[in-house]
């Protein structure tokens, strides 16, 4: 990893680590309502994204364009060029049963229906772009930024672990970058206790 990048990420571990001691550990999961006003389609009208409950709205000139299922729940989501081709992207934290959708591949024999969580990325047609199957941990926080300055941004991920009280307690930071068919991982922190990765915005 370039020494550029890398004291950058020290940097953000640093800041990371004060918010974590001044704000006192706040709950991501408990932040249920958020909301955003974005023309992402670029149509000159702006749309209103709403993340309620879990479920995501999206509402143009009056009329819902899009709507997350019912069947979801979303914790997140952030709208940023995550693919690094120009244009505003859609991303989405959410958890939902199946590690698959209706691309399971032939040689998997069974989905694997327990609730887990995705990351997804859709274009500024809202269409989804890239979807993760389970991911291994769980991410309790994401942000998407250029932390190097290499005019390209990365996706920024506080990873937890699966629990049954739904609680994310983060267990690292960890530096993905858009590969042009997904995300490779460019860097992952040492084990400890993360949160308000949020608050660097
Ligand atoms: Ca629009
Ligand atoms: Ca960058």
């Amino acid at each position: 990893m370039d020494r550029c990048l890398y004291s950058r990420i020290k940097l953000l571990i640093f800041i990371i680590f004060l918010g974590a001691i001044c704000l006192s550990f706040s709950s991501k999961r408990e932040e249920v309502f958020k909301q955003e006003e974005v023309d992402l389609n670029n149509n000159s009208i702006k749309e209103i994204y709403t993340l309620n409950n879990g479920r995501l709205t999206v509402v143009e000139d009056s009329k819902v364009i899009w709507q997350s299922p019912s069947e979801w729940w979303i914790d997140d989501f952030v709208i940023a060029d995550s693919t690094n081709d120009g244009f505003l992207n859609l991303n989405l934290s959410l958890w939902k049963r199946g590690n698959y959708g209706s691309s399971k591949p032939f040689w998997v024999k069974e989905n694997d229906m327990s609730i887990k969580n995705h990351f997804f990325v859709y274009n500024k047609d809202l269409k989804l772009i890239w979807g993760s199957s389970n991911l291994d941990k769980p991410n309790c926080e994401f942000i998407i930024k250029d932390i190097d300055e290499d005019l390209k941004n990365e996706l920024v991920v506080i990873e937890g672990e699966y629990a049954k009280n739904r609680q994310c307690n983060g267990n690292y930071i960890a530096v993905w970058r858009w590969n042009g068919w997904g995300f490779s991982n460019e860097w992952r922190s040492k084990e400890g206790s993360y949160s308000n990765l949020i608050d660097l915005y």
